[in-house]
């Protein structure tokens, strides 16, 4: 499942949570007593208790599973083939490598050696791809697969000080 068939089933699921209301309006008299208006309430939402505590689950489960914490991402991308580690400082990137395989699981062991910077990967057409954090102390695993090749660009996503903006690096896909 990638992120296209979530965004697909997102729109299902809300297109039958919008046509289950719109039978619902429909089916309500205009005039009614109050009591009867305050009964029916209940039993509509004793009925759509069920079916929308299901489609949250459904949703959140495939969120959670598609997300890009590492202990998911061996079972939906694969594991890792090749790892880069990466270094950030005030204001700069280091990184072991500067081409990586295409269609080949990588992870990125991303730290800093002063302040938080915010580690991004943009593709050539200038959007972003993937993120994680650049932390003092700790090193944030990033796996992620490369299905195009072409030169990619990192940028800093966390503001760090007065030169944030010059915090680039770039690498080959190929
Ligand atoms: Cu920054």
């Amino acid at each position: 499942m990638t992120q296209k068939d979530i965004l697909i089933l997102f729109l299902v699921l809300s297109a039958i949570w919008t046509a289950i209301w719109f039978k619902v309006i429909l089916s309500i008299p205009n005039i009614q007593p109050e009591e009867e208006v305050t009964k029916n309430a209940n039993t509509l939402r004793r009925r759509l208790a069920f079916p929308m505590i299901a489609a949250l689950v459904i949703l959140l489960t495939a969120v959670f599973y598609w997300s890009p914490y590492p202990i998911f991402r061996e079972h939906t991308i694969g594991k890792p083939e090749v790892t880069v580690n990466v270094n950030s400082f005030q204001w700069g990137w280091i990184l072991d490598a500067d081409t990586l395989p295409v269609h080949k699981v990588v992870e990125f062991n991303v730290t800093s050696r002063d302040v938080n910077h915010g580690f991004a990967i943009y593709n050539s057409e200038g959007r972003l791809v993937a993120q994680t954090q650049a932390m003092p102390g700790y090193v944030n695993k990033l796996i992620f697969k490369f299905d195009e090749p072409g030169e990619y660009t990192i940028r800093c996503l966390e503001y760090c000080g007065v030169s944030h903006h010059v915090m680039l690096a770039t690498f080959t896909v190929d």
